[in-house]
């Protein structure tokens, strides 16, 4: 349980770069989702949940932005401005991303289908659940 940050293998050439990802290896879970955010307007701040279950591999393709990461106890902010590096977070840990660069687009592979009820989007109901 937690969160990591992955270095990924930069494979390229002459004509530019390019990161393979693949499911139980530098995506460290099967893989059943996959979408991206981007055209995230100025000064939003999205996230405000945590989830129950879902593991997420989360990877700025463009541009940059901010995940700030608080498992209860602490809380971290983690920038992520390049692609070669992902951010990996499972289970509960109460997340919100913000400093959007205007062309930031950010992949996330899923764990799990969407299932809003693995959601835990109640910052008091999250700490109740961590501590447990
Ligand atoms: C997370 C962070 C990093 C779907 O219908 N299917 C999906 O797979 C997703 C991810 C979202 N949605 C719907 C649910 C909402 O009506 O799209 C709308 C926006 O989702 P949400 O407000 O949850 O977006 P974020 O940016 O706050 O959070 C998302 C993920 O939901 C979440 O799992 O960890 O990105």
């Amino acid at each position: 349980m937690g969160y990591k940050s992955i270095d990924f293998e930069t494979l390229g050439d002459d004509r530019g770069s390019l990161i393979a990802l693949e499911e139980n290896y530098n995506a460290p879970f099967e893989i059943k989702r996959v979408y991206y955010i981007f055209d995230t307007k100025e000064n939003v701040t999205r996230g405000f949940h945590a989830h129950i279950d879902l593991k997420q591999l989360a990877i700025v393709v463009k541009g940059s932005c901010t995940f700030s990461l608080d498992d209860g106890y602490k809380r971290e902010e983690i920038i992520l401005d390049n692609p070669n590096k992902g951010l990996f977070i499972e289970g509960l840990i109460w997340r919100e991303m913000k400093e959007f660069s205007p062309d930031c687009v950010l992949l996330v592979l899923a764990s799990e289908h969407y299932d809003e009820s693995d959601y835990i989007r109640d910052y008091d109901d999250f700490l109740m659940e961590v501590h447990k």
